[in-house]
C-alpha cells in the first residue's frame, strides 16, 4: 500500500550540519517528498506533538530538546513507507540500532537520535497534517 509518514530531522541532525546527508539515504531509499521545511519548534507544539509520551520519565527533556534550536519536518510517501522508512532510520536507541542504518551511524544516544518516524500509516497522516498545511503538500515530481 502506497503510505505517507512524517520525517523530522531533529535539531541535532540540523546542529551536526547532517541534514543533507540524511535526505540522501532518504531519497536513495526510494521516498518521494512530498513537503519539507525547516522551523523552530516552541515548547508549546513540541509538547502537543509529543502528547503521547506525557508523563514518561523522559517527556520534559524531550520537548526541552526538540525545541532546543530548528529542526525540518518532511512529508514523505512510498509503498509501505512507515516500516520501510524506520527500517532505514534503525532501532530507538542507536545502541540497539542495525548497522547502516541512520540513527546507528548518526546518533549520540536515545534521546538525541537524528530523526523522527511516524509509528503506523495513521499516525503518518495525523502527524503530516500537524506541519504541513494542504497546499504545502506537492504531489507532483
Ligand atoms: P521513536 O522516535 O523511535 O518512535 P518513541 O518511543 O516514540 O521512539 O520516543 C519518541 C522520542 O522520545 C525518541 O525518538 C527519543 O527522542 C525520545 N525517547 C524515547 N525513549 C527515550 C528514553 O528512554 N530516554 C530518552 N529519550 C527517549
Ligand atoms: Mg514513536
Amino acid at each position: 500500500m502506497i503510505e505517507r509518514t512524517l520525517a523530522i530531522l531533529k535539531p541535532d541532525c540540523v546542529r551536526k550540519k547532517l541534514t543533507g546527508e540524511v535526505i540522501a539515504r532518504i531519497e536513495k531509499a526510494g521516498f518521494k517528498i512530498l513537503g519539507m521545511k525547516k522551523i523552530k519548534l516552541t515548547k508549546e507544539t513540541a509538547s502537543g506533538f509529543y502528547a503521547v509520551h506525557k508523563g514518561k520519565p523522559f517527556y520534559d527533556g524531550l520537548v526541552e530538546f526538540m525545541s532546543s534550536g530548528p529542526c525540518i519536518p518532511i512529508a514523505l510517501e512510498k509503498e509501505n513507507a512507515v516500516a520501510d522508512y524506520r527500517t532505514l532510520i534503525g532501532a530507538t536507541d542507536p545502541k540497539d540500532a542495525a548497522p547502516g542504518t541512520i540513527r546507528k551511524l548518526f546518533a549520540d544516544n536515545k534521546s538525541e537520535n537524528i530523526v523522527h518516524g511516524s509509528d503506523s500509516p495513521e499516525n503518518g497522516k495525523i502527524e503530516i497534517g500537524y506541519y504541513f498545511s494542504k497546499k504545502e503538500i506537492i504531489e507532483l515530481d
